[in-house]
């Protein structure tokens, strides 16, 4: 299958929710692979209700429309990297690990989102296994939060050395690769194990409030790179660095958490 490309821009695919407030979901993973020079496509798992404060509902998509809205684009248009995130439901997981079997993508790069920032769930709980059984196996690099490596260990996961361990069990499940993002302590430390050696990456903690859709923003920067060409070391370096400078540059926006300036 050729890939397909716009003046030297590689296409992404994003599968993704849709965020009205654009900070995450495909709203932000389109944002985030156009400042990274890369042209963004996208199949939508599940409409959500949500704005800065909170998700008030999440729609799923019908399975069967998500994969036509899958195999249609992309018998049309072939991606050189897939990021996955948000899939709201079992059958839309079931789906979307069929269609990569399926179908030869590359550079797959799966965002196991479970929670928002707000704290409401986008998986139902009966996805989970599902995801970590059928979906984690086809991806190149997982790219879990803390709390979504700890649930899909089954381990705790609350400083580095739980993230090494985390990530090697990631990488025993099946994927090639895992890079588990420490925003969240107190200082922003994220994990890569590639199967054969670990890499820590240390950046400076900001506060602030607009850090609605990271997880988002960095794995679709993480495929976008890889789409590119770059090796998998610098396309995390890449993307932690873009996630930190679109928060620095970012304004108060909405009455929450606000979206990043994904181009600053
Ligand atoms: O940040 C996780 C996330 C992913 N996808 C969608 C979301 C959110 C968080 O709100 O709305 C659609």
């Amino acid at each position: 299958m050729s890939q397909a490309s716009v003046k030297n821009k590689p296409v992404v695919l994003t599968i993704a929710g849709f965020d009205p407030s654009c900070g995450a979901g495909i709203g932000a993973d389109l944002k985030t692979m156009a400042a990274c020079g890369a042209y963004g496509i996208a199949a939508i798992t599940a409409l959500t209700i949500q704005n800065t404060l909170a998700v008030k509902q999440c729609v799923a998509v019908e399975p069967h429309v998500l994969r036509q809205q899958i195999e249609f684009i992309t018998e049309d248009i072939f991606p050189s990297a897939v990021k996955i995130g948000m899939l709201a439901c079992r059958e839309n997981v079931e789906v979307v690990a069929q269609i990569l079997v399926e179908h030869p993508f590359r550079n797959i790069v799966l965002d196991p989102v479970l929670r928002s920032s707000s704290g409401d769930w986008l998986l139902e709980p009966e996805g989970v296994a599902i995801m970590a059984q059928r979906l984690l196996p086809l991806a190149e690099c997982v790219t879990p939060n803390l709390d979504e490596a700890a649930r899909l260990t089954g381990l705790p996961v609350n400083d580095v050395e739980d993230m090494k361990k985390a990530a090697r069990r990631i990488v025993a499940s099946g994927a090639k690769s895992a890079v588990v993002t420490g925003g969240h302590l107190s200082e922003a430390v994220d994990v890569l194990w590639d199967g054969n050696s670990f890499e820590v990456f240390r950046e400076r903690k900001i506060e602030s409030r607009s850090t609605h859709g990271t997880g988002c923003t960095f794995s679709s920067a993480l495929a976008s790179h890889l789409a590119l060409g770059n090796s998998l070391r610098d396309s995390v370096a890449a993307a932690k660095r873009f996630v930190t400078g679109a928060i620095l540059n970012a304004a108060p926006l909405g009455h929450g958490l606000g979206p990043l300036n994904h181009f600053f």
